[in-house]
C-alpha cells in the first residue's frame, strides 16, 4: 500500500512539473483541429447576379484524424451579430448550404468548390464554418472553425433608385455639401465610427441614456445611423452615397434601441442641437400628442433660422403626426419605388412635401428579415424596393417608411443651405414646393427633386 502511495505523489508532481504545455500537448497529440484554411472567390469584383465560384479549403491541423462525417456551412452575412440581435434575425449570418465531409485525416486539407449567386447589396460577408450545425468531431480547438471573407460590390452595379428618383447626382453637379452644414440627427443615437460617415459625425448628447455618449452601454444604434446613412454616406465609391455625403451629422439620441423615448428627451434634443448650431434638424419620429414644451422648442428652433424636417407617420391616413405637423416644420410623405404616395405613408394638410420611403413598412420589413432563416436569396430582389443604407458596425441594409423620407429631405436641404447658406425657412419650403414632380396618388404635394431644388437656391444667391 505504501508503495502505491508514493507512485501515485509520484504521478501527480510529474504531472505539475509539465505544467500547462503538457496539458495542450497531450490534447494536440490526440485530437483533430478543423480549421477553414483559405476562402478565394471568382469573379473577383462581382455584380449583382454573377454565378460566384468559391473555393474553400478545409484542414485537420490536429494531431488525430477526423473519422466522423462533419458539415461545412455556408454562410452568407449581410449585417452584424449586433444588428441581427436587434431584428431577432439571423441577417448576420444566412445559412446558405452545407456540404458533408465523410472524414478528414490528420495534416490533410480539402478543397471545396461553390457556386451562389450575388445579391444587390453594397456588403457581402461570406463565411465558412467546419464541423457547424451539430458538431460531430472532437477537437483541440473549435474557436478556429469559423472564418470569413467579406467584399463591397461596386457602387455603380448598385440600383440607388431613390438617389436617382429625386435627381441627387445632378445635384452633386453643383454641391455635394459643405462641411459648415451641420445636420443634427434627434434619433436612437448614430454608430459614429461606420467609415460612411467617421470623422464627419459629431456626438452630440445622449439624452436617451442622460450620458454624452451614445455608444456607451449595450445600446444599438440602428434606426439613427440609417437615417444618418441617407443624409450623408460618403460618395467615395464604396457601399453607398447619402443625399448629402460632404456635409457634417451630429448625433443627438433621444429614443431608446427599440425607438421608444420620452417628449421631455426629444425636447431637450431639440433646443440641444441649436445650441451647438445646427442649421438642419431631423426627426424621423412622430407622436399623436401636442406637448406645449416640445412644441415651444420646435418654434424657437425655427424662429432662430433652424431647418427642421420630420417624417409625416407611416398610418397610411390623411394625418401628419406631431412634429411633423407643428407650424413651419417640413413635413415629408413618403413616395415608393414607382414614385406614386407610398399606402403606409400619411398625408395629412401638413405635409409640404414627398421623397423615396420605398415600398413597405417597417413592420413588414421586420417580417421579411425574419423569413430570412428560411429562403434569404429568393427575398433580396423582393426587399430592392426600399432604401438601403448604412447598419451600425460597418454594415449596410434596408430601410422604409417616411423614416426614410425625412432624412432624404433634410439631405436635399442641406445642400440646398450648402448652395445659399442665407435661405430662410420660407424659401425653402417654397422652393421645396415649386420644384417637386407632381406623383401619382395626391396633388396637394409632390415628390422632392434635389436638382432643381439647389439649382434654384443658388439661383436666390445675392437676391
Ligand atoms: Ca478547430
Ligand atoms: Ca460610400
Amino acid at each position: 500500500m505504501k508503495t502505491l502511495r508514493a507512485l501515485f505523489v509520484l504521478v501527480l508532481v510529474v504531472g505539475f512539473l509539465v505544467g500547462g504545455v503538457g496539458i495542450n500537448w497531450a490534447r494536440q497529440s490526440r485530437l483533430a483541429d478543423l480549421t477553414i484554411l483559405d476562402i478565394s472567390f471568382t469573379p473577383a469584383s462581382p455584380k449583382p447576379g454573377d454565378k460566384l465560384n468559391i473555393t474553400v479549403t478545409v484542414k485537420n491541423q490536429g494531431n488525430a484524424d477526423a473519422t466522423n462525417p462533419f458539415d461545412v456551412c455556408f454562410y452568407v452575412g449581410l449585417s452584424s451579430p449586433e444588428v441581427a440581435q436587434v431584428y431577432g434575425a439571423p441577417i448576420n449570418q444566412i445559412l446558405v448550404q452545407k456540404v458533408r465531409l465523410p472524414e478528414l485525416g490528420r495534416g490533410d486539407s480539402k478543397q471545396i468548390e461553390l457556386q451562389w449567386e450575388v445579391v444587390e447589396v453594397p456588403l457581402i460577408r461570406l463565411i465558412f464554418e467546419a464541423d457547424c450545425a451539430i458538431p460531430s468531431v472532437t477537437e483541440s480547438d473549435k474557436d478556429n472553425n469559423k472564418s470569413e471573407k467579406s467584399f463591397f460590390i461596386d457602387e455603380k452595379f448598385l440600383d440607388e433608385w431613390w438617389l436617382t428618383q429625386i435627381e441627387a447626382r445632378k445635384a452633386h453637379e453643383i454641391t455635394k455639401g459643405s462641411q459648415d452644414i451641420l445636420v443634427a440627427v434627434i434619433d436612437t443615437g448614430i454608430d459614429r465610427n461606420h467609415p460612411e460617415i467617421k470623422g464627419r459625425t459629431i456626438m452630440g448628447y445622449d439624452f436617451a441614456d442622460d450620458d454624452p455618449d451614445s455608444l456607451s452601454g449595450t445600446q444599438i444604434n440602428l434606426h439613427g445611423t440609417s437615417v444618418a446613412g441617407l443624409i450623408g454616406a460618403a460618395d467615395d465609391g464604396v457601399g453607398l452615397t447619402g443625399v448629402a455625403p460632404n456635409v457634417r451629422l451630429m448625433d443627438v439620441r433621444v429614443l431608446g434601441t427599440r425607438g421608444s423615448g420620452t417628449i421631455a428627451a426629444v425636447t431637450a434634443g431639440v433646443r440641444f442641437a441649436v445650441e451647438k448650431g445646427a442649421k438642419v434638424i431631423n426627426m424621423s419620429l412622430g407622436a399623436f400628442f401636442d406637448d406645449a414644451n416640445f412644441r415651444n422648442a420646435v418654434q424657437d428652433a425655427i424662429a432662430k433660422g433652424v431647418i427642421v424636417v420630420a417624417a409625416a407617420g407611416n398610418n397610411g391616413a390623411p394625418v401628419v403626426s406631431f412634429p411633423a405637423a407643428y407650424p413651419g416644420v417640413i413635413a415629408v410623405a413618403a413616395t415608393d419605388r414607382q414614385g406614386g404616395l407610398a399606402g403606409y405613408s400619411n398625408f395629412g394638410s401638413q405635409t409640404l412635401v414627398a421623397a423615396p420611403g420605398g415600398d413597405f413598412s417597417e413592420e413588414q420589413l421586420l417580417q421579411f428579415f425574419q423569413a430570412f432563416a428560411q429562403d434569404f436569396q429568393q427575398l433580396v430582389p423582393k426587399l430592392k424596393p426600399n432604401l438601403l443604407t448604412i447598419y451600425p458596425s460597418g454594415t449596410y441594409g434596408w430601410f422604409a417608411g417616411t423614416s426614410g423620407a425625412s432624412p432624404i429631405v433634410a439631405g436635399v436641404v442641406a445642400l440646398m443651405l450648402s448652395a445659399n447658406p442665407k435661405l430662410t425657412n420660407d424659401q425653402i419650403r417654397s422652393i421645396l414646393r415649386s420644384t417637386a414632380k407632381s406623383i401619382r396618388g395626391t396633388s396637394r404635394f409632390g415628390l422632392v427633386n434635389a436638382a432643381k431644388a439647389v439649382q434654384a437656391a443658388k439661383d436666390l444667391v445675392g437676391k
